[in-house]
Parts: structure tokens; C-alpha cells; sequence
């Protein structure tokens, strides 16, 4: 069986476009943390929307399934294969071009295999700005972003992925391709079919194409960093950025103490201010003047009350860069620390304080040794509340105790990473049967023999 579909897969693709050697498939095998290894069939590369609904009938007819691939950048298991050496990767970054970019419309079409990075460029040399921003850009494919619904640091002003979404292309279980690739800020005409295929992580349809919000540029930008004595400060903050510069704020990020020590110890990055107990990084961006001069009164408001401890507005675009520098860092110091198990959760904004505290508390009991480094978007109420493991711990035990404390205050378990392979079984502990139910009867819906990314999200149909 597998023999003749290489050979049907090696006629659709021709060479460039296959791969089946072990060593050429190890990257589009493994998730990068290397936590979720996987022996995949061959890598099916095509060039094309119509290559991508061939090798999807082909592997269809021949009961191959499939496992959708962008960047690989995900943080949740939810783009590399299973084991089996029976499934086959489509990854999609041949497929890598903008397709088109309306400067005064405020949109820009890219194929799904397109950087993320690719695209915003492409958006800031149009002079505009494509508002989604995440660590993992420069990997990252928007075809990936949609399918995940990622999240990243401008969620609090501009949404998840999903609200930048206008339109889409697909390609069914059946190898139909869907056009719904449309440029419309305004489309009432029915159901609207885009939404089953974002944050579904590829388990009812693949992305090939993708139509994306934009936003006018900010002519101007502030950053700033601040230490605080305690999240409730860093809450107080966030209260007093908004009086202050109101909807202009774009990012407003939480981190704590352990993660700049990770980022001194591991990566010899240090912050520019006085430490506290933690940190936050602010940016706000407008058109019109006097954003610079909010932010300063600002500042001086939280120095003066207490607020902040310490704090500095980058003078210029490079000050900037190394502010934000830390922030993104923090992800590679906690890898380069230990085996750490990743808590994506939310909570809702005002109840962070708390649900930190209350969670501390949970670790400190049930798995003493453990370190916390908890960082986030604290503007979205979610915090990755990730537990770096002392040896020989558990990690589900670890898993069960934050989750816990996340039901205590009606939050989420996932805000933006998604489910993919590593949150499956807390999904089903943690939704309702009749939410689960309603999943299934969809994916039973548009993908009935299981063939698209089995495995993932929802658990296998019985
Ligand atoms: C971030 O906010 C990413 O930097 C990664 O979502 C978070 O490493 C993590 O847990
Ligand atoms: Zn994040």
C-alpha cells in the first residue's frame, strides 16, 4: 500500500516535493521542544492548492491519514505525527507567497505557508501593520496562526488570530477545495463556514489560503518597562495605562522575577531598571501626538504612588527591540533551565492575582522543589503558569494541580496554544460532555473516517 502511494504522491509532487528519506523528515517530525516524536511516512510538500487536494484524495483512497504542518512552532504537540509511521506530514511552506496586499481596504492575502514575519513585512511596506505578534514570527506560517487561533502580545487591542480573519481557502477531507478567500469587511450571507476551521488546528479541513484584517501603522510608538512589588501592582497598573492612554495600549505583559532570573542566568540578558518581584512591559502605539507625553505622566503617576518601583520609556526603535527582547526570551531560558511542564491558562483579568497566589500555594504543597515562572499577557488575563519540574516529578500530577486551581476561578486551560495532542485528555476532564459531544457530531461532520490530524484536539471516535 504505501509503496504505491509514494509513487502517486512522487507523480503529483514530482521530486522537490516529496520527501522520504528518515534523516530529510526528522525536522517535520518532532515538535521543536522535542516532547512529541513522531515517525511520519513521507513529507508531502506541494506547491499548490490544487497539489494539496490531490495528495489529499491520494492519501484518502489509499487510508493514509494526514497530519496539516506550518512552521512547527507550536507548543502543544498539535502539528507532528503519531508514532505509527503511517501518517503523512502536508507540510504547507512551499506554498509560501502573499498573494496580494489593499493598502486602503486594509487586507493582505497570503498562501497559508507564508511567515508570519513575510507578512508583516510585507504590511509595513505597504505602510500598514498586520497587528499579530508572537515570539515564534520568524517560523511561524499565517496558515499555522489561523489554524491555531494563536494568540501572541496585541490580543488585548487587536484579538486572537480569528478577529483578523476575513476569508479563507480550504481543502476538505474530501479533497474539495472551498473558496472562501474573500476580501469583504462585511459578509452576512449565511453561515459563516470560515469559523470551523480556525483554532481547529487542522482536524476539519486544511488552510491553504488565508485573507487578513490590517490596521493603519501607528506613527507612534512608546515602550516601556516597570518593575512592581506584586501582581495586584501590575493590575493597578494596567488601571491606571488605561485611564491614561486609554485604547492605545497594544501590549501589556506580566513577568516575573524567576523569568529574568532565567533570562540573566541562561541568555546574559538583564533589565535595564531596579528589579522587583516582577516585571511589566507596556507598549501603546497612536497617530496622533502627545502619546509620549501620556506615557511619561504615566510613569510618573506609578513612581509616585507605588505603583512601580522603577521603570523606563525606551528612547529610541533599538531600546525598544531590547526591551522586547526580554520578553521573548523567557520561552528559550525556561527551555534552557530543565524539563518544565506549560500551563496556557486564563482567568479572567481581575482574578490574576489571586489565581497566582492560590496556585503557588498548590505547587508549594503538592510538588515541592518545583519552580514556578510564571510570564504572560496579564491586559488578556492569561498567564503561562509553567512549572519547571524538580527531578523525578510528575508532570500530569503537576498538570491536575494547576488545572484545579484554573476551575476554582472558571478559567481556561488552554487561552492560546491550543489542545494539539498535549491537552486532549484535561480537555475532556475539563469541558462538558455536552460541549465534547457537539465537537465531535462536527468533526464526525466534515471529516468522518478520522483522516485529518487523528489524534488531535478531540480524542479518536470510537
Ligand atoms: C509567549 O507568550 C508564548 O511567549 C510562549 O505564548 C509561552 O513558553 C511559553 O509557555
Ligand atoms: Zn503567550
Amino acid at each position: 500500500m504505501s509503496t504505491d502511494l509514494i509513487a502517486r504522491l512522487s507523480a503529483i509532487l514530482g521530486p522537490s516535493g516529496l520527501i522520504t528519506e528518515e534523516a530529510d523528515m526528522a525536522s517535520y517530525a518532532i515538535d521543536w521542544r522535542r516532547l512529541f516524536p513522531g515517525r511520519p511516512l513521507c513529507v508531502a510538500r506541494p506547491a499548490s492548492t490544487a497539489e494539496v487536494a490531490e495528495v489529499v484524495k491520494a492519501c484518502r483512497a489509499a487510508g493514509a491519514r494526514l497530519v496539516p504542518q506550518g512552521g512547527n512552532t507550536g507548543l502543544a504537540g498539535g502539528a507532528v505525527p503519531d508514532a505509527s509511521g503511517g501518517e503523512v506530514v502536508l507540510s504547507l511552506t512551499r506554498m509560501n507567497k502573499v498573494r496580494a496586499i489593499d493598502p486602503v481596504g486594509l487586507t493582505l492575502a497570503a498562501d497559508a505557508g507564508c511567515i508570519l514575519k513575510v507578512a508583516q513585512d510585507a504590511a509595513a511596506d505597504a505602510g500598514r501593520l498586520l497587528p499579530i505578534s508572537l515570539a515564534a514570527e520568524g517560523s511561524a506560517t499565517v496558515g499555522g496562526v489561523v489554524s491555531t487561533n494563536a494568540g501572541g502580545v496585541n490580543v488585548l487591542r487587536y484579538g486572537m488570530a480569528r478577529a483578523l480573519v476575513l476569508g479563507l481557502e480550504v481543502v476538505l477531507a474530501d479533497g474539495t477545495i472551498v473558496d472562501m478567500a474573500r476580501q469583504l469587511r462585511k459578509d452576512n450571507a449565511g453561515y459563516d463556514l470560515k469559523q470551523l476551521f480556525i483554532g481547529t488546528e487542522g482536524t476539519l479541513g486544511i488552510v491553504t489560503g488565508v485573507v487578513l484584517r490590517l490596521v493603519p501603522r501607528p506613527k507612534h510608538t512608546v515602550t516601556a518597562l516597570l518593575s512592581v512589588p506584586s501582581p495586584q501592582a501590575a493590575l493597578d497598573l494596567l488601571a491606571l495605562a488605561q485611564e491614561e492612554l486609554g485604547d492605545t495600549i497594544s501590549a501589556f505583559e506580566l513577568m516575573s522575577g524567576y523569568s529574568f532570573d532565567l533570562l540573566k542566568r541562561h541568555l546574559s540578558l538583564t533589565a535595564p531598571i531596579a528589579a522587583g518581584d516582577w516585571f511589566v512591559l507596556i507598549e501603546a502605539g497612536a497617530s496622533l501626538s502627545g502619546l509620549r507625553e501620556a506615557a511619561e505622566s504615566a510613569l510618573a503617576a506609578a513612581l509616585e504612588n507605588g505603583t512601580a518601583l522603577d521603570g523606563v520609556i525606551a528612547e529610541t526603535g533599538a531600546q525598544a527591540t531590547q526591551l522586547w527582547a526580554l520578553r521573548e526570551h523567557i520561552t528559550d531560558g525556561e527551555a534552557r533551565e530543565g524539563k518544565s511542564m506549560k500551563h496556557d491558562v486564563s482567568v479572567p483579568i481581575v482574578a490574576v492575582p489571586a489565581f497566582l497566589e492560590a496556585a503557588d500555594i498548590a505547587i508549594a504543597e503538592g510538588a515541592p522543589g518545583a519552580k514556578v515562572n510564571a510570564f504572560g499577557h496579564l491586559g488578556d488575563g492569561n498567564i503561562h503558569y509553567n512549572v519547571v519540574m524538580a527531578p523525578g516529578q510528575d508532570g500530569a500530577a503537576i498538570n491536575t494541580l494547576v488545572h484545579d486551581v484554573v476551575a476554582r476561578f472558571s478559567g481556561s486551560i488552554s487561552a492560546e496554544h491550543g489542545i494539539g495532542q498535549y491537552r486532549v485528555d484535561e480537555l475532556l476532564r475539563r469541558r462538558a460532555p455536552a460541549e465534547v459531544a457537539l465537537a465531535l457530531t462536527v468533526k464526525r461532520a466534515l471529516d468522518p473516517d478520522n483522516f485529518l490530524n487523528p489524534g488531535k484536539v478531540l480524542p479518536a471516535p470510537a
